[in-house]
């Protein structure tokens, strides 16, 4: 097999947001739109020549097609061995455990995430460095300035490879080994988990539970560790069998996309506890009988009771939360006495803290939760979690939900996403609230009075470096809070997401209803940046 030389020209879109690079399947159909990023990317990471390289996708249209391409880059890159899910399946919870199990150099996650697939829907790729981890902006910022000047690719002419065998075989001089894409992950959570009092929970006939895989990528891995390892009744994995159009569904974890599995919680033969993980399995919903646990109030939980499993005896080192998440975790870490870090939107901003061993969980008010585990958040490892603490409680989510409360206090939450927007609307929405930061502070609205107003900057507490413009943070003297920013991973226009937050101490005020409790800042959030006027839009797409 000979190296080809193939001569292209730059594209100028191809820029990573914030979770790899991600536009309709037609954009990356293009010719040489693929091979130009990846080879961009073997360019500025000389080390992937002579090493590992982990591969693999959520199973979405034109995944197996990449695979072969990015393959036969590979092995004219020089790369010795690719690690490849079988199928040319990997979650990303499983991609990162396989890079640091194995030592990889990195690797490659073909995913859009909770984008909708198919011809006419999204694809994605994303890049994780060798500790497991989304890329850091330094390197994302790299691969963007060299897919900018990039006059040629690599790759090697030859048949397609069978990747649906598990085994080895090789591409020119390359080793490509095709792995169970389950197994490695699945050892790893019997290692953090207490499979025993979790398969007693299942089998006490007070138990029943339902885990929406959305025809996505974990439909493999939850029938494996739920019904095979812990024996959980066949059919509570649904949705199971991975699509490449996902059913023609969105494969989003929320009230809106999973709103069949909520309607399970609901009623006389209402589940004990239901769950669903979205297109490349990092992200979870977790409900109860009657209850919603929004993804921040999950975070906190989980800090606050991550002793109860085994993998956590110790407790947690410290805690971070991206800056829109909601401030109930903060309240834990406070009463343990630990740290809490405030972060960018996004996985990568996790991954110094927890390589230096300062967090030991971490949370997105996205349904993405995560911890010293891997380097990415983790859908199915926090479903198990929440297992393990039901096993070890038997209390209903509900009543772990309230004593939650009870002891810290209620951080009632939510986010409207206005989806498709013009873009220059929603640029000139952020400008118009730039340009007001500094007179907001001290005024009243509604009854509150604004204590700060900012564009949220990160400065990274071990290497230091800066991130800016990430978001307008409005916060109120009773802890309430307006966050304003922008999508980084939307493929058409733009999305405004804003997101709300009011605390309530008071024991009377701790079970109403989130509508009702955040109407009153839903109206100043819309005024303030005036989104009717700017974006034509009277109501957001998606409430979560
Ligand atoms: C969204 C979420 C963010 C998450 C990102 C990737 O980004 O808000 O919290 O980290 O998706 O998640 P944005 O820029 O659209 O708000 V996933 O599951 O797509 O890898
Ligand atoms: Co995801």
């Amino acid at each position: 097999m000979t190296v080809i030389q193939v001569p292209t020209t730059p594209f100028a879109d191809q820029r990573p947001g914030t979770s790899g690079l991600r536009k309709k399947v037609q954009v990356f159909q293009q010719p040489h739109y693929l091979e130009n990023f990846v080879q961009s990317l073997f360019d500025i990471r000389p080390d992937l020549a002579g090493g590992t390289l982990v591969l693999g996708g959520d199973g979405r249209y034109y995944n197996r097609e990449a695979v072969q391409i990015i393959l036969r880059l590979a092995a004219a890159n020089g790369v010795a061995r690719v690690l490849l899910g079988a199928g040319a399946l990997l979650s990303t919870p499983a991609a990162s455990h396989l890079i640091r199990k194995y030592r990889a150099q990195g690797g490659i996650v073909l995913s859009a995430s909770h984008n909708p697939g198919g011809p006419e829907g999204d694809f994605g790729i994303k890049f994780n460095v060798a500790n497991g981890g989304p890329a850091p902006e330094a390197v994302t910022e790299a691969l963007h300035a060299r897919s900018r000047e990039i006059d040629r690719y690599l790759t090697l002419d030859g048949p397609d490879i069978d990747i649906d065998h598990l085994g080895t075989t090789n591409l020119g001089e390359m080793e490509i080994q095709v792995l169970d894409p389950v197994r490695d992950y699945a050892d790893l959570m019997e290692t953090l988990f207490d499979f025993e009092a979790i398969q007693q929970l299942f089998h006490s006939g007070l138990f029943s539970m339902r885990f929406d895989a959305m025809h996505a990528v974990t439909g493999p891995y939850a029938r494996e560790i739920l019904e095979g390892r812990l024996r959980a009744e066949p059919g509570t994995v649904i949705n199971g069998e991975p699509l490449p159009d996902f059913g023609g569904h969105h494969p989003d974890p929320n009230l809106k996309h999973a709103a069949d599995l909520v309607a399970l919680t609901k009623g006389p033969d209402a589940v004990s506890f239901a769950a669903a993980s979205d297109g490349d399995g990092d992200r979870n919903m977790i409900l109860g009988r009657n209850c919603f646990v929004t993804p921040s109030d999950s975070l906190a939980v989980l800090a606050a009771n991550a002793h109860h499993a085994p993998g956590y005896a110790g407790g947690v080192v410290g805690v971070a939360r991206s800056m829109p998440t909601s401030q109930a975790v903060d309240r834990v870490a406070e009463q343990l006495g630990v740290e809490c870090y405030e972060t960018p939107t996004g996985w990568k901003f996790f991954g110094n803290l927890l390589d230096a061993g300062r967090i030991t969980l971490c949370g997105e008010e996205s349904f993405g939760t995560g911890s010293n585990h891997v380097r990415e958040k983790d859908g199915l490892w926090a479903v198990l979690f929440w297992l393990n603490l039901l096993a070890a409680k038997r209390q209903p989510v509900l009543d772990l939900l309230h004593d939650h409360w009870r002891r810290f206090g209620r951080n009632y939450y939510t986010r409207h996403d206005y989806e498709a927007i013009d873009a220059d609307a929603a640029q000139g929405l952020m400008e118009h609230l730039r340009a007001h930061l500094a007179e907001l502070p001290g005024r009243t609205l509604g009854g509150r009075t604004l204590t700060y107003a900012d564009d949220f900057a990160y400065r990274d507490p071990v290497d230091g470096s800066e991130s800016a413009r990430q978001g307008i943070r409005l916060g109120f003297e009773d802890g309430a809070r307006i966050v304003y920013r922008l999508s980084g991973t939307g493929t058409e226009g733009a999305t405004l997401r804003v997101y709300l937050e009011v605390y309530e101490r008071d024991p009377k005020r701790l079970f109403l209803d989130t509508a009702e409790v955040m109407a009153p800042l839903v109206d100043i959030a819309r005024d303030l940046a005036e989104i009717e006027q700017r974006t034509g839009r009277a109501a957001p797409d998606v409430i979560t």
